[in-house]
């Protein structure tokens, strides 16, 4: 289950990824749409929340607002948990990729993510992979933000989870990996942001993130345009469901 902020590119990893299954591994792969705001998406889902309601939908049937229809939405994922988890156990295939909705937030801090998670963990093993997009972490101390909400949502959904940073093909990617793989960096780089009294704060989030990454594993850079860690988010998938597993 693809999860991120919006834009991070959670319906193209969908589609790269699925295709790469597909490609090198020869696997079957289901494809799951929960995004109900969404008008597109890159792949062709097997099932498909907009199959039982869409935000523009309740935006014109019930007069809300974007916002509203979008909180309304959550609210009706939640009430639908069981079909959806129903419909998903009916696609047959070694791996069913799931993209969730673009607002983050409504489906990670309201119950909707928590319950779709739960439900999904009683019909079969499940791993949420967290997608940071490098354009939101410019600076050492959006780093740590960006971290916090990772930590966050790993806490929220109760499931395995893996980290991973897509859009590693853009020149931006490259400073985030190194203040991730260098803590020393990391730490030195928020202090000089001369943050004032924000400091403390954004040192206090990043040394949380590297206890965090101790549990979780590293951040795998991948790129859904160009295919780069594809194999290693592979690889790591392997490693959260097979019992002997590290993590
Ligand atoms: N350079 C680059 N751009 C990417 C990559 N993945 C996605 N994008 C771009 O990022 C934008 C958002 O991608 P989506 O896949 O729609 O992201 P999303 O998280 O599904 O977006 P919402 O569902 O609207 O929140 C698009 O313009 C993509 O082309 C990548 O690996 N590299
Ligand atoms: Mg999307």
């Amino acid at each position: 289950m693809f999860i991120g902020t919006a834009g991070s590119g959670k319906s193209s990893l969908t589609y790269s990824f699925g295709s790469w299954l597909e490609k090198e591994i020869e696997a079957s792969v289901g494809y799951v749409n929960l995004d109900p705001g969404c008008m597109h998406t890159p792949f062709k889902p097997d099932f498909d929340i907009r199959s039982l309601f869409t935000v523009d939908d309740l935006m014109r049937k019930e007069r809300l607002g974007p916002n509203g229809a979008i909180i309304k939405a959550a609210e009706l994922m939640k009430e639908y948990s069981g079909i959806i988890a129903l419909e998903i156990s009916k696609i047959k295939s070694e791996f069913t990729l799931i993209d969730t909705p673009g607002q983050m937030e409504i489906f990670v801090f309201r119950d909707t993510g928590p319950v779709i998670a739960e439900t999904l963990r009683r019909i079969g093993r499940i791993l949420a992979a967290y997608i940071f997009d490098p354009i939101l972490a410019k600076t050492a101390s959006d780093l740590s933000v960006a971290l916090s909400l990772a930590v966050a949502t790993q806490i929220r959904l109760g499931i395995p989870c893996v980290s991973i940073l897509n859009k590693s093909d853009l020149p931006e990617a490259e400073a985030v990996l190194t203040l991730l793989n260098y803590p020393e960096k990391f730490i030195d780089r928020i202090t000089k942001e001369r943050l004032g009294v924000s400091t403390d704060i954004a040192l206090a989030l990043a040394n949380l993130a590297q206890r965090y990454s101790k549990h979780i594993g590293n951040v795998i850079p991948v790129s859904a345009k160009t295919g780069i860690g594809l194999d290693r988010l592979y690889d790591i998938c392997r490693e959260v469901f097979c019992v002997c597993g590290e993590l």
